[in-house]
Order: structure tokens, then C-alpha cells, then sequence
């Protein structure tokens, strides 16, 4: 199991575990286009600068402080080691928070636009999330109109990132011994977009030069992303368009259609893909789609526009991180209509030498080779059919074509909520029966498997592995962003996985009517996770808080800012992550002390960088096992539970998927088990489902 390429060069069958990834690649090669597989072998990583060694915050510098007494070195200024990394790991916590909460800003305008009637085509879809939401905030709901209570919501968001007094509203929604702890060490969020300027102020040249101190301030900036920006995001997202519950729909490059106008929708925001979804299914549309030669339209995403529409509509994903170049290189993709982050910018002149019309939307992010149809939430339905008119008009212009055949079924669209009612039912929800399965070692504990892709590293190699491991030795795991995309086209988003987990696990989930491995949506629902283990951490029997817990968090394959900011909040909740790739603070020893035992000591979470995918499972077990311990809870003993029945949920499942091979539409609720179910299985597959 290889890490990290050795020299910034790997074989060819390293770069991906995906076989439709690796079809793709041997394509590019044949047709001499490079993607960032071949430009990650071509460029080797700074050896300085992915240390944490190198500081150009003013122009006295870069200073470099390399050799063997590298951290007896300083900078012009008398920076030291710690001082440099700290300071740019803090600025990279910061360039994460300000990606997710300006994300979350922006459905907060949607929001008010919908509540004012100023957004034909949107609408508050989920009222009671709408209703739960305003009781966090504390606005009144009782008789109150629906848009009222929307716009209230909404004015209330966006005074989380600039009130000038007060705390950040949402982490009264953590444990109370977390909020006292946040308090007592001044770590307590107070407006988003203040945390965030406080540390570009502090990690300017010349202001906070002590490395625990930074650190302090980066902890607090993150705490305004999971508690504040994200989870304000995931929140008004559902009220948008729904709170998801589970669905089947597929994924991986198969997912593409020969016949079809394909459209793609790439980045990280819902609300024009939902428009998109709409217009896919317009008739008038399709019909014109036909009038071009085509069959019909094919949506399908990539990233976490893919899950934001996956979890709600069953959009089929068509890759993570890494597929976007080789879905514009199957020749077959109309458009692909990006909106923010998570975007390469190898996508310009490599649509242009396909017939892919690359189309950037959002006034903040524009690529030299797209076109630009801007996004307007006043007049979205709008742009969505002009968007798919574009597309549409491509279709005669395809070329050569290749879609390599590999698409996996998959079940998402689990939310805190959904899980709740699964244990419990509607007025009863509860997470009783997670924790007693954890109480009694059937669960030995819980890991959230997230984030991205890394071009550095073996395409969803860790992820996978790590996910595959966990349910093994029955620790259940729930999945985010890349990672969950990488886990679907492995297999283990499929019911059929249940074969694959350990004893304890698959009794009780079988017994809950879940499967081992939960799709919880995007990154910023991230933000779930945190719900999900403050409510196992007060539900009873586990401790009283998230650092209580039998869990880790970990991010295999990290590539962006926004990934150290969920790694950062989440330790700075009391969680043990792991992160692999490489240490951004490596080159300083008091960085890494203080990020690993100083954090645990402050918070009780910490944040680790382990590349090897063995040494990273060792390590999760040991930190699972030792919280067991803590807890007082019998060892971890996979003998005591025998092998289970078959459950006739899954069973039902699977008879349902079946009988359902030849529907046309897309995407599908499986509970209940309804009409209507939507993905295409009708190329055959060769993938090994399981063992990748
Ligand atoms: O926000 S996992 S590569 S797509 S950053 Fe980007 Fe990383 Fe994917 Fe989603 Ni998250
Ligand atoms: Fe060098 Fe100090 Fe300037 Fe950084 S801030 S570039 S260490 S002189």
C-alpha cells in the first residue's frame, strides 16, 4: 500500500485506483493531452515550501530556512520556524473559512431574495428545517407566515459574519462543557468574517509572532466555519431544496451518455445546479435536445456540486476531484458549468480542444478560455434553460467519443435528521441505538472519511482503504466531499456492502436499516458530523462530549485551504484527525508539538499528519480503542457476535435496484421504496466491486 509518490513520481498504475481513471489516462496519453496526473510527475513539490519553511509574507523575503539547523534559523525579521509555519497554516485555515462562509453567505442572500419573492423559481422547500432552524436562532415562528420567518432567518445569517457584538449564534449548538471550554479559553467564534480578517491582521508581517498564540487564532477562525459559515450553509441549503434523505442514483464516468446532451456541473453551490435539474427535465427542452439528434439530456456532476444535487435529486456523480479533466476528455460532455472552488484551470485550453463548452457563472470566478453566463438568483430558471440551450446547440459539434464503462450504484442523502427519525421515528428520533451498539462493542466506534482528491497521491487510494479497513474491524464510517465520491465508485456506497463489514456492525445495521458507510453530503456538510457526535455525545452513555467520543475524523488525500479549516474545527470540537499527503508544519517541531499534544491538552481534539495509509489506520484504532478505554467500555472483541441474517431491508433494496435496471429518469428516493427510480444500469460494468 503506497503513500505518497516517491519523488513526486509515480508508476502508471499509482495514480489511480479508479479503473475508469486509469482508462482515461492511458487515453490522454494516446491523444498526447496532459492532465494534472501527468503535470504532478512532471513537477515535484517544493521541498522547502510543503514544509511550512518558507515565508513570503513581506518583501524582504521569501525567507528559506533550510540546512540541517533549519529551526535555529530565522528569517530577516528574526521569524522563527514555528512562527513561519504556524502563520501559514493559519492563513491557510483562514483562506478555507473564507471559501466555505462565502459560500454560505451566498445561499443566505438566496434565502432572503426567496423570502422577499425577489427568486422565481425558489422556494422554502423544507419548511420544518426552516422552522428548526429559527428556533436555534431564536426567532419566533408561532403564526407566522413562511417567508416571514425565511427572511428573519435569513437577516440572522448574514449577521453572523459581521455582527459587531456577541458570539457566533450556532456554537450554542455544541455540548455545554464545549461552549464553556471555547469560552474560557477565548475561543469562541464572534462574526465569521472577523475571525477570518483577525487572522490575515495577526499573520501580517510583524503582529502575533508566538507560534500557540497564532495557532489560538486559527482554532477560533476554523470554529467559525463548522459552527458558523458551513453549518449555516448546510442549513439553509435544506430549507432550499430539502433536507436529504436516502436516494440511489450512480456514479464514475459511466454515468455519461452516448446518445445524451451531457451537462456537468462542477464547484460547490446548489443553487444553479438545482435549477439545472429542473431544466434537464423540462420537456420542451428534451424535445429540442431530440430536434438537435439526441436521446435526451444527461445531468450529472462532479465535486460537491455533485453532492449538494446527488443528495437531494439522485444526480447521478460523474467523479471527484480528479475526474474533472477526464470527463471534458470522453469527448462527450456539452458543457460543464462550474461555479466556485475546486475549479482547474486546465479545464479552459483543454475544452477547447474538445467540443466542451466550459461555462464559469458566478461573478467571482472566471476562467480564460469559458464562457461566462452569469449567475443571478432574480432571474435563475432563466439562465438555467439558456445554460442548457448552449448545450444543447453543442451537441452537433461532438467529436470522437470515450466513455469508459464503469458506474457504480450507490445509496446517499443521509442528514442528521434522516438518521434521528431512522432510530426512533418521527416523534421519538433519537440516537439510543447507535450509542448502545457503541456501548456494548458491536460498533467499536465511529470515523468520518472526507475531502479530496490529491494528484500527489494514489487517486482515492487512502480514502478507500480506510474505508474498507473501518467497516472491516466494525467501526462505522461516515463520508463527505471526494471522499465519499471515492468510496461510491469503490463499491462501498452500494447495499451490497453490508457483506463486506465486520459482525458487530452489519447486525446493527441491520437492525437501524442503515448501511455501513453514510454519504452526508458535501464539505460544508461537514457540519453534519459535527450535529451527528454532539448529539451521540449527549445522548448518554458516551461521555458528555465530542472528546469523549470513540472517533476519528480523516482527510487521506487533503489538497485545499478548506480542507485545514475542517480539520482544524474539527479538533478544535474535541476531535482526533488525521490528515495524510504531508504536513504543512512539518519543518517545525513546536508547530507540530503544539498542533498535536498542545491542542489535546487545550481541546481535547488534535490534528495529525500520518501519509503512510497503514500507520494512519494503526493510529485511528489505537485512538478508537483508547477512548473505549477511557470510557470504561468492554475492549473491542469482533468473536462475540456471530454472523447475522440477511436483512429484508437490504434485501428489499436490492430487489428494488433489480427490478428498476431500465428506468430512464434520474435519481430516485429509496425510502420508500418508490416509482419513479431514475438511473440507467444499462451498460454493463467490469468493475470489481469490493476489493479495490
Ligand atoms: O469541498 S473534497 S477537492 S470538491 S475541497 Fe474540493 Fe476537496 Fe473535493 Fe468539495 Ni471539499
Ligand atoms: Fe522573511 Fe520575516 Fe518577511 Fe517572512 S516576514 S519574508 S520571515 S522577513
Amino acid at each position: 500500500m503506497d503513500d505518497v509518490k516517491k519523488d513526486g513520481v509515480a508508476p502508471a498504475a499509482a495514480k489511480s485506483i479508479d479503473p475508469a481513471a486509469l482508462e482515461m489516462l492511458a487515453y490522454a496519453d494516446e491523444c498526447g493531452i496532459e492532465t494534472a496526473f501527468s503535470r504532478a510527475d512532471a513537477m515535484k513539490p517544493c521541498p522547502i515550501g510543503v514544509s511550512g519553511a518558507c515565508c513570503r509574507i513581506c518583501s524582504m523575503g521569501p525567507c528559506r530556512l533550510v540546512a540541517k539547523d533549519a529551526e535555529e534559523k530565522t528569517g530577516i525579521c528574526g521569524a522563527d520556524m514555528s512562527t513561519i509555519a504556524t502563520r501559514h497554516f493559519a492563513r491557510q485555515v483562514a483562506g478555507g473559512v473564507a471559501a466555505h462562509s462565502d459560500h454560505g453567505r451566498d445561499m443566505a442572500m438566496t434565502l432572503r431574495a426567496v423570502a422577499k419573492g425577489e427568486a422565481a423559481g425558489y422556494k422554502v422547500k423544507d419548511e420544518q428545517k426552516l422552522v428548526a432552524v429559527a428556533g436555534y436562532m431564536g426567532i419566533a415562528t408561532a403564526g407566522r407566515d413562511v417567508n416571514e420567518i425565511a427572511l428573519d432567518v435569513a437577516d440572522k445569517a448574514l449577521e453572523q459574519f459581521g455582527q459587531p457584538h456577541g458570539e457566533i449564534i450556532y456554537t450554542q449548538r455544541a455540548t455545554p462543557k464545549r461552549q464553556a471550554l471555547w469560552r474560557e479559553l477565548g475561543l469562541t467564534p464572534r462574526a465569521i468574517d472577523r475571525e477570518v480578517t483577525e487572522v490575515m491582521h495577526r499573520t501580517h508581517e510583524g503582529v502575533d509572532l508566538d507560534a500557540e498564540n497564532i495557532l489560538k487564532s486559527a482554532l477560533r477562525c476554523s470554529l467559525a466555519d463548522g459552527w458558523g459559515g458551513a453549518m449555516l450553509s448546510t442549513d439553509i441549503s435544506d430549507i432550499l431544496f430539502g433536507t436529504p434523505s436516502p436516494l440511489s442514483s450512480e456514479v464514475n464516468l459511466g454515468v455519461l451518455k452516448d446518445d445524451q446532451v451531457n451537462v456537468i456541473v462542477h464547484g460547490h453551490e446548489p443553487t444553479l445546479s438545482a435549477m439545472l435539474v429542473e431544466a434537464s427535465r423540462d420537456p420542451e427542452l428534451i424535445a429540442e435536445a431530440q430536434a438537435a439528434g439526441a436521446k435526451g439530456i444527461n445531468l450529472a456532476g462532479i465535486c460537491c456540486t455533485s453532492n449538494e444535487i446527488l443528495m437531494r435529486y439522485g444526480i447521478p456523480a460523474a467523479g471527484n476531484f480528479l475526474h474533472q479533466e477526464l470527463a471534458v476528455l470522453t469527448g462527450a460532455v456539452e458543457a460543464m458549468v462550474v461555479d466556485v472552488q475546486c475549479i482547474m484551470q486546465a479545464l479552459g485550453p483543454l475544452a477547447q480542444r474538445f467540443h466542451t463548452q466550459l461555462i464559469t457563472t458566478s461573478p467571482k470566478a472566471k476562467i480564460p478560455g469559458a464562457v461566462h453566463v452569469e449567475f443571478d438568483e432574480h432571474r435563475a430558471p432563466e439562465t438555467a434553460r439558456e445554460i442548457m440551450r448552449m448545450a444543447i446547440a453543442n451537441y452537433p459539434n461532438r467529436g470522437p467519443i470515450h466513455i469508459p464503462d464503469y458506474h457504480e450504484p450507490l445509496i446517499a442523502g443521509f442528514s442528521h435528521e434522516y438518521l434521528n427519525y431512522m432510530q426512533g421515528g418521527f416523534h421519538r428520533g433519537s440516537f439510543r441505538p447507535l450509542n448502545d451498539a457503541v456501548i456494548a462493542g458491536r460498533v467499536r466506534g465511529l470515523a468520518g472519511v472526507v475531502g479530496c482528491n490529491n494528484a500527489r497521491v494514489t487517486q482515492d487510494e487512502g480514502i478507500v482503504e480506510m474505508i474498507k479497513r473501518f467497516i472491516a474491524q466494525d467501526v462505522m464510517v461516515v463520508v463527505t466531499g471526494c471522499a465519499a465520491t471515492a468510496g461510491a465508485k469503490a463499491g462501498y456506497l452500494s447495499p451490497e456492502i453490508l457483506d463486506s463489514a465486520g459482525p458487530g456492525l452489519r447486525e446493527v445495521m441491520e437492525a437501524i436499516g442503515i448501511p455501513p458507510v453514510l454519504h452526508l453530503g458535501s464539505c460544508v456538510d461537514n457540519s453534519r458530523i459535527l450535529t451527528v457526535l454532539t448529539q451521540v455525545a449527549t445522548e448518554g452513555g458516551l461521555g458528555e462530549d465530542i472528546d469523549d467520543l470513540p472517533a476519528v475524523g480523516l482527510c487521506p488525500e487533503w489538497m485545499c485551504e478548506k480542507a485545514i479549516a475542517i480539520g482544524t474545527y474539527f479538533a478544535a470540537s474535541g476531535a482526533h484527525v488525521i490528515f495524510g499527503v504531508s504536513s504543512p508544519v512539518k519543518a517545525s517541531t513546536e508547530a507540530t508539538r503544539l498542533m498535536t499534544e498542545g491542542w489535546e491538552q487545550l481541546v481535547g481534539g488534535d490534528l495529525e499528519f500520518i501519509p503512510d495509509w497503514d500507520e494512519m489506520f494503526a493510529r485511528s484504532l489505537e485512538l478508537i480503542d483508547a477512548k473505549r478505554a477511557a470510557l470504561k467500555l468492554p475492549a473491542y472483541d469482533p468473536t462475540q457476535f456471530g454472523d447475522s441474517g440477511d436483512s429484508p431491508y437490504f434485501a428489499a433494496i436490492r430487489e428494488y435496484l433489480a427490478a428498476h435496471d431500465e428506468v430512464e429518469t434520474v435519481g430516485s428516493p429509496v425510502y420508500p421504496l418508490a416509482e419513479g427510480h431514475s438511473h440507467d444500469h444499462g451498460h454493463g460494468h467490469t468493475h470489481d466491486e469490493g476489493d479495490a
